[in-house]
């Protein structure tokens, strides 16, 4: 988790290296949709990026679990354009994720594009074009740095295909994001430590909302934790229910519609939840009791890999506080075959 910035290099560098090639496939494919597809932690990562190609790119984009995109082809509305498919996977070896990207191109055609960190991988050598981060690498079971590398790299490959688009200064990144986990990592570690919380909920919306997924996951697998992501607003449909004294509620706040969700928390605040909050910029609000500042500088769709070491840290702790290993906790491995 501590050295996740120096796979952020590595994940600039590939994108660089292979732009005129990105941008080739971009343009002659002059796709209508875009389709990305993954497992576990790479489906959140899918999550993300989707709704990024179709907020930053305009074209239609949807996210699927590669089983999804397997067992339930008919889920996906047909398309009279041409689709790029993109297949996320740290492995690049994970079953479904294969069988998927192979049956979807049999029936539809056109190129994949895979994002991972092995070139080897079966994944990686079947691709039309692949981003692999091979400094994403690590030797847990659960994704941290590698999530980081190929959440980067897929940003980057959005920011590449803009008009005129320019990928994040690699040092100012890097600095940052070292800055943040100094500033922050006593935080994470007071509050993964605290026995007294024992529900977490990770609230995002718009393009935070696969960040929210991501982070709970890597709560729930590290620390075997009771764990789950919403959307902001949909919180207070019922999930709200379960906040008590007991209850750490994550809030990736927004700019576009941050009165909303602050009037979430508010309410949740009443409940007895402890609120963190991970704001661009400081809010001040008294329904927050913890805040971390982001100070970016970067636009929104170019941030969100800043989210990730504090809350990693937070489920390492949490892990560790609950007497398990964050690096191979229980019925957890490393690839999942079908
Ligand atoms: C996908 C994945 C991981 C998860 C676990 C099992 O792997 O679901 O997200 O943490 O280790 O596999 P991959 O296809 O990204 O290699």
């Amino acid at each position: 988790i501590l050295t996740q910035t120096e796979a952020w290099r590595g994940a600039l560098r590939v994108v660089q290296e292979k732009q005129a090639a990105l941008l080739q496939l971009w343009r002659e494919g002059a796709f209508s949709d875009v389709l990305v597809t993954g497992c576990g932690s790479t489906y959140y990562l899918s999550l993300i990026l989707a709704p990024l190609f179709q907020s930053q790119l305009g074209v239609r984009a949807r996210a699927l679990p590669a089983s999804e995109l397997l067992l339930y082809p008919e889920t996906l509305l047909p398309t009279t354009g041409r689709t790029l498919l993109i297949a996320v996977s740290r492995s690049g070896t994970t079953s479904e994720t294969i069988q998927a990207v192979r049956v979807y191109r049999e029936r539809n055609g056109g190129p994949m594009l895979h994002i991972g960190c092995y070139p080897e991988a079966e994944l990686a050598q079947i691709a039309d074009l692949a981003l692999v981060v091979p400094e994403g690498r690590e030797e847990s079971v659960v994704q941290t740095r590698s999530f980081s590398a190929m959440l980067l790299a897929g940003q980057a490959l959005v920011a590449t295909l803009q008009d005129g688009g320019t990928l994040p200064a690699t040092q100012p990144l890097i600095e940052r994001g070292e800055q943040l986990i100094a500033s922050y990592h006593e935080l994470a570690r007071h509050l993964g430590h605290n026995p007294e919380f024992g529900r977490f909920y990770f609230l995002g919306s718009g393009l935070r909302y696969g960040m929210a997924c991501e982070v709970s996951l890597k709560m729930k697998e590290m620390s075997l934790s009771f764990s789950e992501p919403f959307h902001c607003m949909e919180f207070r449909h019922g999930p709200m229910s379960m906040v008590n004294e007991h209850t750490l509620v994550v809030c990736l706040l927004s700019e576009q519609a941050r009165e909303y969700e602050l009037a979430v928390l508010r309410d949740l605040k009443a409940l007895g939840g402890h609120i963190l909050v991970l704001s661009e910029q400081k809010v001040n609000d008294p329904a927050i009791d913890e805040q971390i500042i982001l100070a970016s500088g970067l636009p929104e769709s170019q941030r969100t890999v800043f989210y990730l070491p504090i809350l990693q840290l937070l489920g390492y702790y949490r892990a560790l506080t609950n007497g398990q290993d964050p690096d191979h906790p229980h019925n957890l491995t490393a690839v999942v075959v079908l």
